[in-house]
C-alpha cells in the first residue's frame, strides 16, 4: 500500500496534476497494488482492492477521470485471485495506451478547428488542450497563443514554458486581462476535468470567465476532452463536487493569522454551462455539448453509474 499511498499523496498535493495524468497515475497504481496481492484468497483481495480504490478516488473530488480510471481498472469477473491479478493488469495497460492515443487523435480533429493566423487563448495546464496547438503547428498553421496565468497554482507557466520551448508564440496574461484581452482572440481552447450529462464544462477556476468573454466576443470555445471525462454518475443526477483548496495557496498563513475577521475562498474549479461552449472534442470525434449524453452511453457504459 506503501507505494499507492505515495501516489496518492502526489495526487492530493498536485504534483501529479490535470485530469489525464491523475487518471492513468491512479490506474498504474492500481495495477502495481494488485499485483502486490496475490497470496491473498479472492475476498480478502476484493476489499484490499475497494480499500486502495478508496484511497485514490477520494484524494480529490473534482476530476470524475479519476474514479472513471479506477472503475474501469478494478473491474474483474474472476473467483481466482491470479486471474483477477491478470484481468486488473490488462484494464490498466488498456487504459493507459488508449489515454495515450486519445490525446494524439484529440490533436488531429482538433487542429482541424484551428485557421492558419489564429490566436488562440488557453487557460490553466491541459494535455488535451496542447495537443490541438501543437499539433495545428505541427500542420504549418501560423497560430499563437495567449495563456492565462491560472492563479493561485499558476499552472500557465507550465503551459508557456511547453508552448514556448515548442517554438509557439506565447503571451502570458494575468486572470483579470481575459475579458480586455478577448479581441485579439480568434478561438478560445480549453480542457476538461469533467463533463456533466448537461453538457456542462468542469475545469479550472476561471474557465467560465474565458467562456463567457469568448461569448459577449462571439468567439468560438473548444473544450479538448478524452471520453473518460464525461461523468456517468451525472446521469444520477449527481453534481459534480468542486473542490475547495486550502487558504495557503492564496494567502501567507502568517497574514492570515493577523486578520481575524478574514475567510478565504479557494474554489479550485468552476462550471461553464453548455450553450458557452461550441464544440468538445474527444478522440471519437467533435461533438456539440448536447451530445454528452451518447457519449456516456456509447463509450463509457451506462454500469459505470452504479
Ligand atoms: C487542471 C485543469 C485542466 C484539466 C484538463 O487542474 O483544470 O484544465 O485537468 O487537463 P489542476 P488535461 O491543475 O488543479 O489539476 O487535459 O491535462 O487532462
Amino acid at each position: 500500500m506503501d507505494d499507492l499511498e505515495s501516489i496518492a499523496e502526489k495526487i492530493r498535493t498536485m504534483e501529479i496534476r490535470g485530469a489525464g495524468r491523475i487518471a492513468v497515475a491512479a490506474s498504474a497504481a492500481l495495477r502495481d497494488y494488485a499485483r502486490t496481492l496475490g497470496s491473498l484468497d479472492i475476498e480478502e483481495f476484493n476489499v484490499k482492492l475497494e480499500e486502495a480504490a478508496r484511497t485514490l478516488v477520494e484524494t480529490r473530488p473534482t476530476a470524475v477521470s479519476l474514479p472513471n480510471a479506477v472503475e474501469l481498472t478494478k473491474r474483474h469477473s474472476s473467483l481466482r485471485v491470479d486471474e483477477a491479478i491478470d484481468e486488473i493488469v490488462d484494464n490498466a495497460d488498456r487504459f493507459i495506451t488508449n489515454a495515450g492515443e486519445a490525446l494524439g487523435k484529440i490533436g488531429r480533429i482538433g487542429a482541424e478547428r484551428v485557421r492558419d493566423g489564429d490566436v488562440i487563448m488557453t487557460h490553466c495546464n491541459s494535455h488535451a488542450a496542447i495537443s490541438i496547438i501543437k499539433t495545428a503547428f505541427d500542420h504549418g498553421k501560423d497560430i499563437s497563443v495567449i495563456a492565462t496565468e491560472s492563479r493561485p497554482r499558476r499552472q500557465g507557466f507550465i503551459t508557456i514554458k511547453e508552448l514556448s520551448d515548442y517554438g509557439i508564440p506565447t503571451t502570458l496574461i494575468v486572470d483579470s486581462a481575459v475579458r480586455l484581452t478577448m479581441k485579439e482572440v480568434d478561438l478560445v481552447v480549453v480542457g476538461a476535468d469533467s463533463i456533466s450529462v448537461n453538457g456542462a464544462l468542469i475545469n479550472k477556476i476561471g474557465t467560465s470567465q474565458l467562456a463567457l468573454a469568448a461569448q459577449e466576443a462571439r468567439r468560438n470555445v473548444i473544450v479538448a476532452a478524452e471520453t473518460y471525462k464525461f461523468s456517468p454518475r451525472t446521469l444520477l443526477g449527481e453534481m459534480v463536487e468542486i473542490e475547495d483548496r486550502d487558504s495557503d495557496e492564496v494567502i501567507d498563513p502568517e497574514i492570515l493569522k493577523e486578520l481575524p475577521n478574514l475567510k478565504v475562498k479557494n474554489p479550485a474549479f468552476d462550471v461553464t454551462p453548455a450553450e458557452y461552449i461550441d464544440l468538445i472534442i474527444t478522440e471519437a470525434g467533435a461533438f456539440p455539448p448536447a451530445m454528452a449524453f451518447t457519449i456516456i452511453k456509447d463509450y463509457l457504459g451506462l454500469e459505470l453509474t452504479l
